[in-house]
């Protein structure tokens, strides 16, 4: 079949016209169009692709992924071959490299040389071959003579052109850069990966070296990677400026992706400045990167420098100091949080990692620990990046000695002696200590003392904390024995605003079954679940005493949050700390348990809720109606009293609007429940 004109045409200027887009998008990252009409003009050019094959050209966009697997990869052959980098790790190594360039250019130590630093990314340095402004090879570098034909993968990566930008490029030009994989697509490919149970990759740099030894495009087609140039190999049969920045500015002229963060710096000065302000942002970065690279600016230079054994005198890598080290496991200790999660660490023979010695690093949970199984006597790869808690990546399995056994969660706390339990499905295990256990004392307790909790004004974090660290007060009932001069002896507290604190201890005392629940942090016994449990059961001792079942009785309770209650209910101390608290006044009203006389201002009342509440959840505006003695069922009949409507309703409230059933929105329920409190 023959092709009209006009499609050869409209070909033509939709190819352009997505290069366009792709460059503003991968390349510049500043797309000027919306995806949707990006895939527009891809869906239009495939249509016409598919309607006449035969103008199907390799540097088309549609032909990025597609192609079949390959058998084995082929080895190539660099022109000139990919030289490697020197690297220094210290201010003084790097000024004796500015030294020795400026000797060798017969330039005083001080001139101020003009070099191009750009970030050392850490991914995996490939070369990538035009022809006519044509993507023709990409390679690895290999060993630097020799690399592997990655052609077919390369391909898939967008920040590639499949072709050159505009005009003027050399007839043959080879670019070399780096291909990585951002973080936030790392994180991405492992959760998936983990998902799926296969295996995950250690860091972003094993991804990209791996994503691009891929047999099959379409694999890597699906790995998100990115890539920088940063300098150039063969080129002929057209000229380049001659100084490296100018160079880079070209190649991006064309359609190549070059680093913004890269900068033109001057002499040594510039270049600690460079290298300060990058580590500063180093995390804020979306790919890892592991130092800055300098390399001098005007050509004219870098051929007077020459190479020394493959790497050349006018370059060099001034590394961040390493965020990965390897190191042994002594011992692996368990750690109690403020919730009481019970986190294993690894005690580790001291190593310099990421800028400090580390000697602890966090094993996160029992899952994650097992998954590594990291065992005492292990040797591991110790990771610090920032200021992130140093963490153990993995284990060096062929380092492991003779007789080590996989780590067990202790049964009891290591800080109080309580129970550690951990509940099915859930990755932490936790100590039921609550209140008496000190790790958690501080937390708890400034818990106790909200606004929503027992409600002691002038009672802040500040002065939690200092009287917890002076061993004033461990548990809550400590705080009612405190007297004025206790108070006054901490930081910044006036004898007057001692005995105000004073005055509100002693206010807080009057409180409700339900703040008292509330204050102590019995875990997802929130101030609904408290005032359910309150209004259920009317007092104190037969929460204590109930049992799992019993507690599932009551509204807005679940297993989970009822084996909870149990669990804190059972622990001795517990009680002792709810016996003190009595002892020392705290009081309420105890009222009739309502699952005996159902009572309440909406006893005998019942509710039917449906559809989404702005105001509270749905289990929220339950535990509220149930605590003043109303019941709330499921499905609409004609004992039914009220529904309660929010937003996106379903056939509940058209059934109930047949029935001739009070309907009430979210307002009209929120005002009754106000009038009957
Ligand atoms: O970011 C990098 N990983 C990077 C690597 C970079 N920004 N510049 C580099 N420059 C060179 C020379 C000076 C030899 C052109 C490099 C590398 N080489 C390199 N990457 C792997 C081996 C060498």
């Amino acid at each position: 079949m023959t092709v009209p004109e006009a499609t050869r045409e409209k070909v033509t200027s939709l190819r352009e016209e997505i290069r366009f887009h792709n460059n503003l998008y991968h390349v510049l990252d500043a797309p000027e169009i919306p995806d949707i009409e990006y895939d527009r003009l891809m869906r239009e050019l495939q249509a016409l692709e598919t309607e006449y094959p035969q103008l199907i050209t390799p540097d088309s966009p549609t032909q990025r992924v597609g192609a079949e697997p390959i058998a084995a990869f082929g080895t190539v052959e660099h022109y000139l071959p990919m030289l490697s980098l020197n690297n220094v790790f210290s201010e003084q190594e790097f000024v004796d490299f500015h030294r020795r360039v400026a000797a060798r250019l017969e330039l005083s130590a001080d001139a101020d040389i003009a070099y191009m630093a750009d970030p050392k990314f850490d991914g995996a340095a490939v070369s990538l071959q035009f022809e006519n402004g044509k993507l023709v090879r990409g390679a690895t570098r290999g060993d630097g003579t020799r690399g592997e034909d990655i052609t077919h993968n390369v391909r898939t990566i967008e920040a590639v052109p499949l072709r050159l930008l505009g005009k003027g490029f050399p007839s043959m030009l080879e670019v070399r850069g780096e291909v990585f994989m951002p973080r936030a697509g790392f994180a991405k490919l492992n959760e998936r990966a983990r998902e799926k149970g296969e295996k995950t990759f250690v860091n972003p740099r094993n991804a990209a070296a791996g994503s691009l030894r891929q047999l099959d495009p379409r694999l890597t087609a699906e790995r998100p990677l990115d890539f920088y140039v940063y300098s150039v190999g063969i080129v002929e049969g057209g000229l380049l400026p001659d100084r490296h920045s100018e160079i880079l500015h070209q190649l991006q002229e064309w359609g190549l992706k070059v680093c913004p963060e890269r900068r033109l710096v001057s002499g040594v000065d510039g270049c600690m400045e460079y290298y300060a302000d990058i580590g500063n942002r180093r995390d804020s970065l979306d790919y890892d990167i592991d130092g800055v690279v300098y390399k001098v600016d005007r050509l004219e230079y870098q051929h007077e420098l020459g190479f020394i054994s493959r790497a050349p005198r006018w370059a060099i890598a001034y590394k961040f100091p390493a965020q990965e080290e390897m190191t042994l496991v002594e011992n692996i200790e368990f750690q109690v949080g403020r919730t009481g999660a019970v986190t294993p660490v690894a005690r580790l023979k001291p190593v310099f990692v990421g800028g400090v010695t580390v000697s602890n690093a966090t094993l996160h949970n029992m899952d994650e620990l097992h998954r590594k199984d990291v065992r005492i006597g292990d040797t591991v790869i110790v990771r610090r990046a920032g200021d992130v808690i140093p963490e153990v990546v993995q284990i060096i399995a062929g380092k492991r000695p003779k007789g080590t056994k996989p780590v067990r969660i202790p049964r009891k706390c290591p800080v109080c002696g309580s129970r550690v339990v951990r509940i099915d499905g859930e990755a932490v295990a936790r100590c039921t200590g609550g209140l008496s256990c000190a790790a958690q004392r501080s937390e708890s307790l400034k818990h106790f003392v909200s606004r929503k909790a027992l409600d002691i004004e002038g009672l802040g974090s500040k002065l939690i904390e200092q009287l917890v660290l002076h061993g004033r007060i461990k548990t809550p009932d400590d705080i009612y024995k405190l007297s004025a001069t206790d108070i006054a002896a901490m930081e910044r507290m006036a004898e007057k605003s001692a005995e105000n604190l004073i005055a509100s201890i002693t206010k807080s005392k009057q409180t409700t079954l339900s703040r008292f629940l509330y204050g102590l942090g019995i875990r997802d016994v929130g101030e609904a679940t408290a005032a359910s449990l309150a209004a259920y059961y009317g007092k104190l001792a037969s929460i204590m005493e109930a049992d799992v079942e019993d507690l599932q009785e009551v509204p807005d309770v679940g297993p989970i949050v009822a084996s909870r209650i149990q669990a804190f209910f059972a622990e001795k101390q517990n009680r002792k700390i709810i016996r003190e608290l009595i002892n020392d006044g705290v009081t309420w009203e105890e009222v009739a348990p309502q699952r005996t006389a159902n009572s309440g201002p909406l006893a005998g009342k019942i509710f039917v809720l449906t559809g989404t509440m702005r105001s509270m959840s749905r289990d929220e505006l339950k535990a509220r109606i149930q605590a003043l003695g109303g019941k709330v069922t499921g499905s609409v009949s004609m004992k039914t009293d009220f529904v309660v409507y929010g937003d996106k309703t379903g056939s509940k409230l058209t059934k109930a609007q047949n029935l001739g059933i009070a309907v009430i929105d979210e307002d009209g329920v929120n005002k009754l429940l106000l009038i009957n409190n």
